[in-house]
């Protein structure tokens, strides 16, 4: 495998809206990221990923992009944004972007002159097309609910759009349209981010005749998924953007790909892949139910365990996947996944080790690094989310109670992990001195930045001591570059595994069962003597290679 400057690295993903206001608007915004450098460098943090700050009417929260070239106001300027650029390299930080280019706002210029002649120019950067007999071209609901065509009023013409109707899809076919999208990619890397996040990338071929599917669901349509999946040809249009961009600027990509298939690893995250890495969603994709948030299946600790271990076998000759426990789209990892007995900070804990120490590239969502747990929001009212709003209507469609469409959005909304981040526990948490947009999670009064900072044992700290191990001098090469070999996968409540290279093996032996557990490592001659690197408890039973683990005990041997 080629070695690669990002090798090693330790990312952060920022949501600007909910990490740190200065201005009393409620709104997170570029100067609270800039004030918060240092603290982010005390982590560990190499690599900030920043959700979307372009100009943008925030349908989808800045996932509808109205201008491609402009920070929008509510985060602060563009000269705030390279100051951030310089205040980050001063401290070997990298700044990555989100790149939405699947679609933008239908407030982009692009769009709103499209919509005044569909078959001008401006037409062909989207996808109009005619109905069919007064109905839609054809029977997609779009990710966020509804048909996937939106009629243009006064016309016979639709306009696709697989998010929001307020998100069309650019026209990949249009050479015009991947010019455009090179250039803005370009001049942003010109400006010296290091590369992106780059979303929802795997929509981006369409099948141009597009059929009609069986039905999945009673609104008689079908999740446009699926002509995403049955169409090939994206790897031509994936190749063709690196190629122009990133490739020339030795870019950092990590994409968002979900259902990935083995046999197309090496094409996307080999040596000479689209990407640099992509994103883990296997444990995110076992919870997907039949038809919405309402049927949602529960993933345990045993099946976390499991595909994990998959995930990591299929790319280890391959590439670097990115690990993640949440982000802005999924609920909080150590809600999400944890049992009720270790919902406490040696769980948390113990779900970091799991994470972190993993080989990839690990991704930290703001928050995680204190243990930030789901909101219970009183009202489907007070949740701000337009997925949340739409599932939210899809149990309540499909016969479910108040209470029942309630309990969906607490397990599984997007609001659940784009609550202000905690800062501490004056009003509002510190994130803000105003109103915060979305409602603060009121446990800030014991979970947050500062009270931590101000106790060695809190998780904080021990996240520091996971990064800080990972990058360390004797230990980097192994965390890095190293094998994972799962280890006592018959063993219920033990999850543990092996990181090794030719010359060096370190362990990672975590107990997620309610009892104590003993294990012996290894057999004696194949042993050197064994030290403990870290551990959550710091208490941990080791007598020559047997160790004894108590309930939600993580520790790291080398
Ligand atoms: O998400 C893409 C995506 O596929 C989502 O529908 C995802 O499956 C869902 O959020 C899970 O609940 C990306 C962004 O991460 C998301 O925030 C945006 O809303 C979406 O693209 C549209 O840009
Ligand atoms: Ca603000």
């Amino acid at each position: 495998m080629k070695r690669k400057w990002w090798h090693g690295k330790v990312a952060y993903q920022i949501y600007p809206k909910s990490f740190q206001d200065t201005n009393g608007d409620g709104i997170g915004d570029l100067r609270g990221v800039i004030d918060h450098l240092d603290y982010l460098k005390s982590l560990g943090i190499d690599i900030i990923w920043l959700s979307p700050i372009y100009q943008s009417p925030f349908v989808d929260q800045g996932y509808d992009i109205s201008d491609y070239y402009k920070i929008d106001e509510i985060f602060g300027t563009m000269e705030e944004f390279d100051e951030l650029l310089a205040e980050a390299k001063k401290r070997d930080m990298y700044i990555i972007m989100d790149l939405v280019i699947n679609h933008c706002s239908d407030q982009h210029e692009w769009f709103q002159k499209a919509l005044k002649d569909p078959e001008g120019k401006y037409g062909d950067y989207f996808y109009f097309r005619k109905g069919k007999d007064g109905n839609p071209p054809s029977n997609y609901r779009s990710y966020f609910g509804g048909s996937a065509w939106e009629k243009v009023e006064g016309t016979d013409y639709y306009y696709l759009h697989m998010f929001a109707k307020e998100q069309p899809d650019l026209n990949w076919n249009n050479p015009e349209v991947l010019n455009e999208l090179y250039t803005m990619i370009n001049w942003w890397l010109d400006k010296g981010v290091a590369g992106f996040r780059i979303d929802a990338i795997i929509n981006i071929k369409k099948d141009l005749s597009f059929p009609d599917y069986e039905p999945d669901g009673p609104d008689g349509m079908t999740g446009i998924f699926r002509m995403v999946e049955g169409v090939d040809g994206v790897g031509e249009l994936l190749e063709d953007l690196k190629k122009h961009t990133f490739e020339k600027y030795d870019a950092f990509t990590v994409a968002e790909v979900f259902n990935m298939k083995k046999d197309e690893l090496e094409e996307f995250i080999g040596d000479d892949g689209h990407f640099s890495t992509m994103f883990d969603f296997s444990a995110h994709e076992m919870t997907f139910g039949d038809h919405g948030w309402y049927d949602a299946k529960k993933v345990g600790f045993d099946d976390l365990k499991k595909v994990i271990f998959h995930a990591q076998k299929e790319c280890e000759d391959v590439g670097f996947l990115a690990n993640i426990i949440e982000n802005h789209d999924e609920p909080r990892g150590a809600s999400r996944y944890l049992p009720d007995y270790l919902q406490n900070e040696d769980g948390i804990k113990l779900l970091g080790t799991i994470s972190v120490m993993l080989r990839g590239i690990p991704f930290i969502y703001q928050g995680q690094e204190i243990g930030m747990r789901n909101c219970h929001m009183a009202s489907i009212d007070d949740y701000n989310d337009i997925s949340t709003k739409n599932e939210y209507a899809v149990a309540i469609d499909a016969g479910c109670t108040v209470e029942e469409a309630m309990e969906a959005c607490y397990e599984n909304s997007r609001d659940n992990a784009r609550t202000p981040m905690q800062w501490d526990d004056s009003a509002q948490a510190g994130f803000t001195t105003g109103t915060p947009w979305l409602f603060v999670n009121p446990n800030y009064k014991e979970i947050n930045v500062k009270e931590q900072l101000g106790r060695e044992d809190s998780v904080w700290y021990y996240y520091q001591k996971l990064i800080a191990l990972r990058k360390s001098e004797d230990y980097k090469e192994v965390f890095t570059y190293g094998k994972v070999v799962p280890m006592f996968v018959e063993k219920d409540g033990i999850f543990a595994y092996a990181r090794k290279t030719e010359d060096q093996t370190v362990y990672i032996i975590t107990n997620y069962s309610r009892e104590d557990i003993t294990v012996d490592l290894l057999t004696a001659n194949e042993q050197p003597k064994l030290h403990v690197l870290l551990d959550n408890k710091n208490d941990v039973c080791l007598n020559g290679n047997r160790i004894r683990l108590s309930s939600g005990q993580a520790v790291i041997l080398g």
